[in-house]
């Protein structure tokens, strides 16, 4: 039998080596722990960020707008299923990271706290926290542990549609009256801030992040990924004729890269601690519908059971 350090060389030397951590593997304690946080979290944010959209399903402006948001909001959900999948490997169940998230113990990003007002705030929400989602999300394709990187390739994809989805209703908008275009611009100014919370806390005000990069569970820090973002994200707002909200928004040849305004760290602090404008009404939709889906998931263990049960006679 391996002693405890020769099994940490092991865990190090697959790290070193840009190799998979998999469940049965052994790992340090603190390693597992930092995963189930990030992922139930994430996981968890899939599932809570149905709700800011789902409330303009029935609102949507074409048969063909309803069908593009259902089939999205629905993608949503499968997301946040294949999330709690990966962290249940990892020997926490689904109900116990249900009740944290409905505890207030776990977290969910902070973005989906924010009020969704007008049509033009679904086009934001694709176009930018997808957008978001999906620079954070292509660097944890190649994180450490195994059904992590493995779903993430797959929700990836699906992300790409959606961050399309919300440029194309955004484009729309811009390129409509005077109106609708007043419309998708301040919907750019609500989340544009919001948006750039999503990468989490400057890196020097960042707790995890030594630990993740050093597990390669994190490949780039919440700062690098937020300058990204905003490279990538000027040209766009500028093609449709929209305007970034920020008066400090200037090229920096010298970085080749922005130089922005940052957004307001005492806002982020207090909605991650429940103060945001939407935290409670969030809470409170989730734990209602889980309670009114206690019947499904109770006909469904029955059945389980009773099929197994066939299955051992039989
Ligand atoms: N919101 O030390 P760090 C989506 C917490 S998916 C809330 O920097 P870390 C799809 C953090 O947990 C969006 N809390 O932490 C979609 C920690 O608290 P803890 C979600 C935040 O883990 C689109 C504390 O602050 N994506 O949108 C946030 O190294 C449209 C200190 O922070 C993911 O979850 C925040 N924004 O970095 C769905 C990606 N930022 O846990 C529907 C995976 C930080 O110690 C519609 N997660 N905190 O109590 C990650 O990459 C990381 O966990 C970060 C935070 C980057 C979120």
């Amino acid at each position: 039998m391996k002693s405890e350090k020769e099994l940490e060389e092991i865990f190090e030397k697959k790290l070193a080596n840009n190799e998979f951590i998999e469940p049965k593997d052994w790992m340090p304690e603190k390693y597992r722990h930092h995963l189930i946080r990030q992922i139930s979290q994430h996981a968890h944010s899939e599932v809570v960020g149905m709700l800011p959209e789902g409330n303009w399903i029935t609102r949507a402006p074409s048969l063909r707008a309803k069908l593009v948001l259902l089939a999205k909001v629905q993608d949503e959900g499968g997301h946040g299923l294949y999330l709690y999948s990966a962290a249940e490997t990892l020997g926490i169940s689904r109900d116990e990271m249900i009740e944290a998230l409905h505890a207030g113990k776990a977290k969910y990003s902070s973005i989906f706290n924010y009020p969704t007002l007008t049509w033009a705030d679904i086009g934001a929400i694709g176009w930018l926290v997808d957008g978001a989602a999906i620079m954070n999300q292509v660097m944890l394709q190649r994180t450490s542990y195994g059904p992590y990187s493995r779903a993430m390739i797959r929700i990836c994809k699906e992300e790409s549609f959606h961050q399309r989805q919300g440029y194309e209703i955004m484009m729309r908008l811009a390129l409509g009256t005077p109106e609708q275009k007043q419309m998708a611009q301040d919907a750019l100014n609500r989340w544009w801030y919001p948006t750039l919370m999503m990468f989490g806390p400057p890196d020097d005000q960042s707790p995890n992040t030594a630990d993740a990069v050093k597990w390669r569970i994190k490949r780039e820090t919440n700062d690098q990924l937020r300058q990204k973002f905003v490279n990538q994200t000027v040209p766009q707002a500028e093609f449709i004729g929209l305007k970034v909200p920020d008066p400090n928004l200037k090229w920096n040849e010298a970085k080749k890269g922005y130089d922005f305004t940052p957004p307001d760290w005492n806002e982020f602090w207090r909605v991650i601690k429940g103060d945001g404008p939407c935290n409670k009404e969030r809470l409170a939709a989730r734990i209602k519908a889980h309670e009114e889906g206690k019947w499904v998931r109770e006909a469904a263990a029955a059945y389980a059971q009773k099929h197994n049960k066939e299955m051992l006679v039989s």
